[in-house]
C-alpha cells in the first residue's frame, strides 16, 4: 500500500474545501497515486512515507483553483470600445452599433487556429501562474460552424501546450451574426449541434434584449445533446434562469437582474449561480447580485473571470475572490469555495475536482500565506509556491 504512494505532501495546512468553513486541517498531508488523490486529511491518520516526500514547511495547500466562465480563446482586444465606454457610450449602444461582440467576431474570423493558442497562451499563463488547474472556455465569436469549431479546438488545444484542464463550452448562441434573422440564426446554431459535439463539453447561450430571448434559448436548450448553462439576466431581467431551471443547466452565469422566481427556478433545478465581478465593474454596472437571496435559497455561488476583450478583460483568479468580497458581499469562505468546490460543480466535474478528497485530481495550489484569507484579502500580490497538476 504504502509503496503504491508516489508522492506525499507533508507539513501542510489543508483547506480541502470540504465544507462550508473550509475544511481546515492544521498538520495534514496529501497523498498522491498515478495523478489522483488518495489521502487528505491529518498527518496522524495518513501515510508518512511514499517514492516522493515534499515538506511543504507549515504552507497552505488548496485543491487547484477552478475558472469555470472564461472566453478566453479570442483574436484582439476591444481597448478602443474602452476608450468609448469611458467617453460615455454604453456596452449596449457599441454593440448595437456593430461593435462589441461583434468586432471580436469578426477578428476570431480572420485568425487562424494557431493564431487563436498563441493569442490564448498568455491569458491562461496568467491563469496558471495563480495556481489555476482547470479552465473553461468559451466559443462564441465565430457565430458560424467553422469559425466556432475553429475557437473549440484551439481551447482543447490548450490543454497539450499547457499542464493543465479545459473543459469546452459551445456559445453559438452569443450573438447574432450582422443580416441574419435570430430564428433563423438560431436555427443554424441547432443544426451545428452535431457537429460541435466531439469538441464541446456543454453548451451555452447570451439570454438579453440585444441576443436570444428565453423562447430561443428554450428551444436551444431542448436540443442541446449537452449540459446547459446560461448567460442570464446580466443587463436586464429576460427571465433566462427560468429557462436554465427547466432543463437543469449546471450553472446560470452574471444575474445581476436576478429575482425571486429566477432564484427559486434556480434552487429547484439545483443549479450554480456563478458571479462574474470583473464584468460588474468593468462595466461599471451598479445593480448587485442578489447574493443573500441566492445563499437563503441554498443555491452554491462559484465566481468566475469572464475573461473576455468586451466586459472583463481580466486574467486573476484571485482578484476576481477580492472583488466578489469587497463589490457583492461574500464572505471569505464563499469566495474560496467559489473558486474550487463550487466551480467545480458549474462545470458538472464535482465528482473529479474542485476539493482535497480521495479519489479526486491531484490537483493543488501550495501557497505561501499564513491564513487562507489573505488569498482573498491582498490585491495585485500572487504568494502562490507551487501548482500541482494530476499529482505533478
Ligand atoms: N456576457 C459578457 O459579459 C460577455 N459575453 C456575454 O454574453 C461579453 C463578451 C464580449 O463583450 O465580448
Ligand atoms: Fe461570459
Amino acid at each position: 500500500m504504502l509503496s503504491a504512494m508516489d508522492r506525499l505532501w507533508i507539513n501542510g495546512r489543508l483547506a480541502t474545501m470540504t465544507s462550508d468553513d473550509l475544511g481546515i486541517e492544521e498538520d495534514g498531508v496529501v497523498a498522491c497515486c498515478a495523478g489522483r488523490i488518495v489521502y487528505a486529511g491529518a498527518a496522524a491518520n495518513g501515510p508518512s512515507d511514499a517514492r516522493e516526500v515534499i515538506d511543504c514547511e507549515g504552507r497552505w495547500i488548496t485543491p487547484g483553483l477552478i475558472d469555470c466562465h472564461t472566453h478566453l480563446i479570442h483574436a484582439g482586444n476591444r481597448a478602443n470600445e474602452f476608450a468609448q465606454r469611458l467617453a460615455g457610450a454604453s456596452y449596449a449602444e457599441i454593440a448595437r452599433a456593430g461593435g462589441g461582440i461583434l468586432s471580436t467576431m469578426r477578428a476570431t474570423r480572420a485568425a487562424s487556429e494557431e493564431e487563436l493558442i498563441e493569442q490564448g497562451l498568455p491569458r491562461l499563463d496568467a491563469l496558471i501562474a495563480e495556481g489555476v488547474t482547470t479552465v473553461e472556455i468559451k466559443s462564441g465569436y465565430g457565430l458560424e460552424l467553422e469559425s466556432e469549431l475553429k475557437m473549440l479546438r484551439a481551447a482543447r488545444a490548450l490543454s497539450e501546450r499547457r499542464p493543465i484542464s479545459v473543459t469546452t463550452t459551445f456559445l453559438g448562441a452569443h450573438m447574432v451574426p450582422p443580416g441574419q434573422d435570430p430564428d433563423d440564426y438560431l436555427d443554424s446554431v441547432i443544426a451545428m449541434l452535431p457537429e460541435i459535439l466531439p469538441y464541446a463539453d456543454a453548451v451555452d447561450a447570451f439570454c438579453e434584449t440585444i441576443a436570444f430571448s428565453a423562447a430561443q434559448v428554450d428551444r436551444l436548450f431542448a436540443a442541446s445533446p449537452l449540459p446547459v448553462k446560461l448567460h442570464a439576466e446580466q443587463l436586464s431581467n429576460n427571465g433566462g434562469t427560468l429557462i436554465a431551471g427547466r432543463h437543469n443547466a449546471l450553472s446560470a452565469d452574471h444575474l445581476e437582474y436576478l429575482d425571486e422566481t429566477g432564484i427559486a427556478a434556480m434552487a429547484a433545478a439545483r443549479t450554480v449561480a456563478v458571479l462574474l465581478p470583473g464584468a460588474y465593474y468593468f462595466t461599471r454596472e451598479t445593480r448587485k447580485p442578489p447574493v443573500e437571496a441566492l445563499h437563503a435559497a441554498g443555491v452554491p455561488i462559484a465566481i468566475a473571470t469572464d475573461c473576455n476583450p468586451g466586459t472583463a478583460p481580466l486574467t486573476s483568479l484571485l482578484l476576481v475572490m477580492n472583488m466578489a468580497a469587497t463589490l457583492f458581499g461574500l464572505s471569505i469562505e464563499q469566495c474560496l469555495i467559489g473558486v474550487t468546490r463550487n466551480a467545480a460543480r458549474a462545470l458538472g466535474r464535482a465528482d473529479e475536482i474542485g476539493t482535497l478528497e480521495g479519489g479526486k485530481s491531484c490537483d493543488l495550489a501550495i501557497w505561501n500565506i499564513d491564513h487562507p484569507a489573505e488569498l482573498v484579502y491582498r490585491i495585485g500580490f500572487n504568494p502562490l509556491h507551487a501548482r500541482i497538476w494530476r499529482g505533478q
